[in-house]
C-alpha cells in the first residue's frame, strides 16, 4: 500500500507515495492535528483532545519511516510528539468517496414503498426504506396501524420528533376555524412546510387515517430537479432566486415566526441544498422596482416547473399509508377535497434529517450497503 515516504520543505510537508503511484503531500500541521494516538484523541470516544493552540504554527516532521506492517511512524518538532498512522486509516481518509449526491427524479418516479411491519421488525427493511428517503427525498410506508400517534412510533424507529407550535403531532383535516389553510378542504399548491422557521424541519411525515372524501390526492415534486431545470433554462432567474433573501412568515395569537432566506438555498459548490417554497407563508419581499419585477418573473418560472405534470408525482394515500418527504428538497401538495367532517384525516409530524442519516449510517455499519447501492 504505502510505498515510500519523504520529508519535504524542511519538514513542513510529508510526501506519501502509494503502491499505485499516487502521491499525497500532507502538511505537518495536518498530520499533527489528525494524529490518532491516545494523547491526541480520547481512546474511549475518539474525540480530539487538542485545540489548535496546542500545535505550534511552525511544527515540522523531523522523522518519518514506514514500519514493517505498512504503517507510518512520525516524530514532530518542536514538542517532540511521536505518533503512528496506519496505511488503512490514511487511505480511507484521503480517498474517502464524496458524499452521495441526491438522485433527481421527475413524474415517472415511483416512490419506494415498504411495509411498516417489516420496517418495524427488520433492520434491512428499515435500512432500505431510510436509504430511499436519503437518496430520493420521498418514500411511502404501508400498513401503518390507523391509530392515534402511530406517526410518532414511526419516527422513533429512526430519530426524534421535532416538536413545533403545531404540537408533536398535528391533525390535518378540515376544521371550522382553521388556524392554517392546511386545515381546510382547499387544494394546496406544492410547498415546503414551515419555511418561516430556523432551521426548517428536515422531514415531514403524513400518516393517512381516513381518505373517503372525493379528491385530496397528494402531489410530490423534486425541488432539486426543478431547480436544476431552472438553472439550465434560465440561469439568471436561478441566480436571482438563489441570491435574494425573502421573508417567510406565520402568525397566530400565540406565535410570530419569521425567517429570511432565498427560495433556492445553495451549498458551497453552488448546488441546490434547501428549497423554501410556500405561497401561503411567503411574506412581502421589498426589493425595489426593478428587482421586484425580475424576482417575480423568476418565482413564476420556478413555480411553473414545480407545478408541471412533467415533474409532479400524484398519489392518493389510503388509510394506513404514510408519506415521508425530505422537507428541504421535496415539495408536497394536495388537490382539494369536499369538506365533510372526518372524511379525510392525515396525522403529521416533523423530524430532523440528521437523526435519519445517523440511523442509516449505523445500520450500514452493521449490515453493509443495500442491494440498490
Ligand atoms: N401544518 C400542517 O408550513 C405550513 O404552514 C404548512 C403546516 C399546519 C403543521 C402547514
Ligand atoms: C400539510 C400539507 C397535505 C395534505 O399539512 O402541510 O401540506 O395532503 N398537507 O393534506
Ligand atoms: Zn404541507
Amino acid at each position: 500500500m504505502l510505498a515510500a515516504v519523504e520529508i519535504e520543505a524542511a519538514g513542513a510537508v510529508l510526501a506519501l507515495r502509494w503502491a499505485d503511484g499516487r502521491v499525497d503531500r500532507l502538511p505537518a500541521l495536518w498530520l499533527r492535528d489528525n494524529a490518532q494516538d491516545a494523547q491526541t484523541r480520547h481512546p474511549g470516544n475518539g474525540q480530539r483532545l487538542l485545540t489548535i493552540h496546542d500545535i505550534p504554527p511552525d511544527i515540522r516532521v523531523i522523522e518519518a519511516r514506514l514500519d514493517r506492517a505498512g504503517g507510518l511512524d512520525l516524530a514532530f518538532a518542536p514538542g517532540g510528539h511521536r505518533t503512528r498512522f496506519t496505511a488503512e486509516w490514511l487511505r480511507a481518509t484521503l480517498r474517502a468517496p464524496p458524499p452521495p449526491r441526491p438522485v433527481l427524479w421527475d413524474a415517472t418516479h415511483r416512490p419506494y414503498r415498504a411495509e411498516w411491519p417489516a420496517v418495524a421488525a427488520d433492520e434491512r427493511a428499515l435500512h432500505d426504506w431510510l436509504a430511499a428517503v436519503a437518496s430520493h427525498g420521498v418514500a411511502v410506508l404501508t400498513r401503518v396501524p390507523c391509530e392515534d400517534r402511530a406517526v410518532e412510533r414511526v419516527i422513533a424507529r429512526f430519530g426524534y420528533v421535532r416538536e413545533t407550535n403545531y404540537g408533536r403531532v398535528f391533525d390535518v383535516r378540515s376544521e371550522v376555524r382553521p388556524s392554517n389553510l392546511a386545515y381546510t378542504g382547499l387544494g394546496l399548491q406544492v410547498h415546503t412546510d414551515n419555511p418561516y422557521r430556523d432551521p426548517v424541519p428536515g422531514l415531514q411525515l403524513l400518516h393517512c387515517l381516513a381518505s373517503s372524501a372525493e379528491g385530496g390526492e397528494s402531489i410530490v415534486v423534486d425541488g432539486f430537479a426543478a431547480a436544476e431545470r431552472l438553472k439550465a433554462a434560465d440561469w439568471e432567474a436561478f441566480g436571482l432566486l438563489a441570491r435574494t433573501a425573502v421573508p417567510f412568515r406565520y402568525a397566530d395569537p400565540d406565535v410570530e415566526l419569521v425567517a429570511r432566506a432565498p427560495i433556492i438555498g445553495l451549498d458551497v459548490e453552488g448546488a441546490p441544498a434547501e428549497i423554501r417554497f410556500n405561497n401561503r407563508s411567503l411574506g412581502s419581499p421589498v426589493l425595489g422596482e426593478v428587482r421586484t419585477a425580475a424576482w417575480y418573473a423568476a418565482y413564476r418560472a420556478f413555480a411553473e416547473l414545480l407545478d408541471s405534470p412533467a415533474l409532479q408525482v400524484v398519489l392518493k394515500l389510503s388509510p394506513g399509508e404514510l408519506l415521508i418527504v425530505d422537507n428541504r428538497r421535496v415539495l408536497h401538495g394536495r388537490t382539494g377535497f369536499s369538506g365533510t367532517a372526518g372524511a379525510r384525516h392525515l396525522q403529521g409530524a416533523y423530524a430532523d434529517r440528521d437523526g435519519l442519516l445517523s440511523r442509516l449510517a449505523v445500520l450500514r455499519r452493521r449490515l453493509g450497503p443495500g442491494e440498490a447501492e
